[in-house]
């Protein structure tokens, strides 16, 4: 506490952060091994007493500063004379199957970006995200609790780092954060889902009973719900999958084409005593969300009315719709309901792969949803994660009473990449979702309390004062793996004041206006070659108020320049007496920002070529024109997570 800040005399100027020099890195490596499929089942805990050892055992294990060794002490960035031109493997196959999973934004280089290296490569893998030991992973299914433990499942494939031959990888966890892979749940093994098992959710009933409904794609590439259940309740850890054997337990309806009709939601009680599903789909550019009644989800009736429907969406992928409550701190359960309560309604959009909610009220009578704001309607109004993000899925966690939001982080760099790191894509920290009842406006999205577990050493700055055209270091050592909290206090200088801004966050960190752009520099090298810009700035809008934007630049994130770089954000309101206000979690090639305690996140994927290891810095900035910025921080280095196999033959 009470650090000083270091102001290295660094007096870097905004035209240095545009024009600082590229020097290209030679550099090799060679593909990581294929996976071996995790196999067999060493039993079935039944034992409370194992468990609590277990989990003592993992709780214990991860204090560990850092258990992927490595990480921070950088291994010499000597290129090693291996080249990737040998590179082969299955081509992701998406497209034809009527999914698209490494698109938009495209990047369809089948090169690989850079001559990367091994160091380089091996410091992209996150610490403290979820990611599968190797290949290919996306979407989040089917999240539930289920005595003692979480289980997140997701769409994985075994063989490879691009997407195809999907089953539903299967992991662990007592606290959201330190996971344990456990065998695959289901393969793609019958005809109902022979070419994949795609995305699902889960309902507990009373009594316990789980359900899943998932996205079979039949051996004929149409799409179906199928239902499947634990074979046995039990068993804490669900290993063991049973397909109901009168699968498919729905088939596209009439007027829907067999490749538009997927992704079954978490079922809600009516006030009829039957259940509810949706599924998305689409008629003609219209985006859509068919509802299904359902006693024993075996027979299901499918209603006149949509939930919601909105125009030029498309294809609505991975539906999602739950309460949230309007003056609660808590989550609701899926089929709460009633004065007080709001519903989200969140489609997936497949045309441009981006998670779009708006919040509006659902009326059981007839099953339909209206949103409260017809301009800010699902799919052209708010989004989840201005960044980097798509397929997202909430849950509800009865243990702390809050809903969770989990969603999938793809890749920015070729197939090629991944096919040489042997690895794509992660899941977001899960993030609790609450009713902003400040603004009434938007939701909440905030990392779930468990990941401060893993706060290190901190280090506080109190009012550094960042001049018009600056940027002062702070002085924190290595910044890969990061729990940051900024406020920014703007001081007028009086100038003649121009606020033009081109679009929403201008054209990156270096278009500068009186009020902004200002904030973090992370994972920056020291000579600021390659730097990610975290900001805020302020502008008038066409009414002459003063509206703040929160932006992430990723164009000067790497020296690689086959990856992609955007420059992601979003209006993001605040009110009278706020001060501005982010948190961000860096997380080695990924950052996760979030404005305003949540009302806006910006997911980025940066792939640095000089900024890793003992390399990587922290930098405050502000190119603004007219304005001092004042800030005032505070900064926790973060542990690894304990994400392993889970040590099933230990069990008995
Ligand atoms: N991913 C699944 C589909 C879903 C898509 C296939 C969204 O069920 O629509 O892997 O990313």
């Amino acid at each position: 506490m009470g650090t000083k800040p270091s102001h290295t005399g660094i007096s870097t100027t905004a035209s240095d952060l545009e024009h600082a020099a590229y020097s290209p890195l030679p550099g090799h490596s060679s593909p990581a091994s294929p996976r071996r499929p995790l196999k067999g089942f060493a039993g079935i805990i039944s034992s409370c007493i194992f468990l609590l050892a277990l989990v003592a055992l993992i709780l214990d294990q991860s204090q560990e500063p850092s258990h992927k060794p490595g990480k921070d002490e950088a291994p010499a960035l000597t290129p090693k004379a291996t080249s990737f031109s040998n590179i082969s493997g299955p081509v992701a196959r998406g497209v034809a199957q009527g999914v698209s999973a490494k698109s938009s934004p495209s990047f369809s280089g089948n090169e690989l970006s850079y001559n990367w290296t091994n160091a380089m490569f091996s410091w992209q893998r996150t610490a403290f995200h979820f990611q599968p030991q190797r290949n290919w992973m996306n979407d989040p299914d089917g999240p539930l609790y289920h005595e003692g433990w979480y289980h997140l499942f997701y769409q994985y494939n075994p063989d490879s780092a691009v997407w195809g031959n999907i089953t539903w990888g299967h992991a662990v966890s007592v606290d959201l954060i330190h996971w344990l892979y456990l065998p695959i749940a289901m393969f793609p093994d019958s005809w109902f889902d022979w070419n994949g098992v795609w995305t699902g959710s889960a309902t507990i009933l009373p009594g316990g009973q789980i359900v899943i409904l998932y996205t079979g794609d039949t051996d004929n590439y149409v799409q179906v719900q199928n239902l499947a259940y634990p074979a046995n309740l039990s068993d804490p850890l669900l290993l063991d999958w049973v397909k109901y054997p009168g699968n498919p337990v729905l088939v596209p309806p009439t007027g829907i084409l067999p490749k538009d009709f997927r992704d079954p939601t978490t079922g809600w009680l009516g006030p009829d005593g039957k259940w509810r599903i949706t599924v998305g789909s689409k008629v003609n550019g219209t985006g859509i969300s068919l509802v299904y009644t359902t006693t024993n989800f075996t027979d299901y009736e499918l209603l006149d009315n949509v939930l919601h429907a909105v125009p030029g969406t498309g294809m609505w992928e991975c539906v999602d719709f739950y309460p949230v409550s309007i003056n609660g701190t808590k989550g609701l359960d899926t089929s709460a309901g009633g004065p007080g309560v709001k519903h989200v309604l969140k489609a997936s959009l497949d045309n441009t792969k981006l998670d779009y909610y708006a919040l509006g009220t659902y009326f059981a009578e007839n099953d339909t949803w209206v949103p409260d704001d017809p301009e800010q309607d699902v799919g052209i109004g708010l989004r989840y994660d201005y960044g980097r993000y798509y397929a997202s899925k909430t849950f509800f966690d009865p243990v702390k009473e809050r809903r969770i939001l989990w969603g999938w982080i793809n890749e920015t760099d070729t197939a090629n990449d991944d096919l040489a790191k042997g690895w794509s894509s992660l899941q977001t920290i899960p993030r609790t979702v609450l009713y902003d009842n400040n603004t009434g406006t938007n939701i909440l999205q905030w990392p779930v309390e468990e990941v401060e577990s893993l706060r290190l050493n901190s280090t506080d700055f109190d009012g550094v004062v960042v001049e018009p055209g600056s940027v002062v270091e702070l002085d924190i050592g290595t910044a890969t793996q990061l729990d940051i909290l900024a406020e920014f206090e703007i001081e007028s200088l009086g100038l003649e004041e121009t606020n033009e801004v081109n679009g929403l966050c201008g054209s990156g960190a270096t278009d500068r206006s009186s009020f902004g752009p200002f904030g973090l520099l992370v994972i920056a090298d020291e000579t600021l070659s390659e730097l990610t810009p975290i900001y805020f700035r302020l502008a008038n809008s066409s009414d002459g108020s003063l509206e703040t934007y929160f932006c992430t630049d990723e164009r000067r994130s790497s020296m690689a320049s086959g990856v992609f770089k955007q420059v992601y954000g979003s209006t993001v309101p605040v009110l009278d007496g706020e001060t501005l206000s982010m948190r961000i979690l860096v997380d080695h090639s990924i950052v996760e920002s979030f404005a305003q305690g949540g009302r806006r996140v910006i997911s980025s994927r940066i792939y640095p070529t000089e900024a890793i290891y003992g390399a990587a810095r922290l930098f405050l900035f502000n190119n603004a024109t007219g304005v001092n910025v004042k800030a005032t921080l505070k900064i926790w280095q973060m542990n690894s997570a304990f994400i392993h196999p889970f040590p099933l033959d230990q069990i008995h």
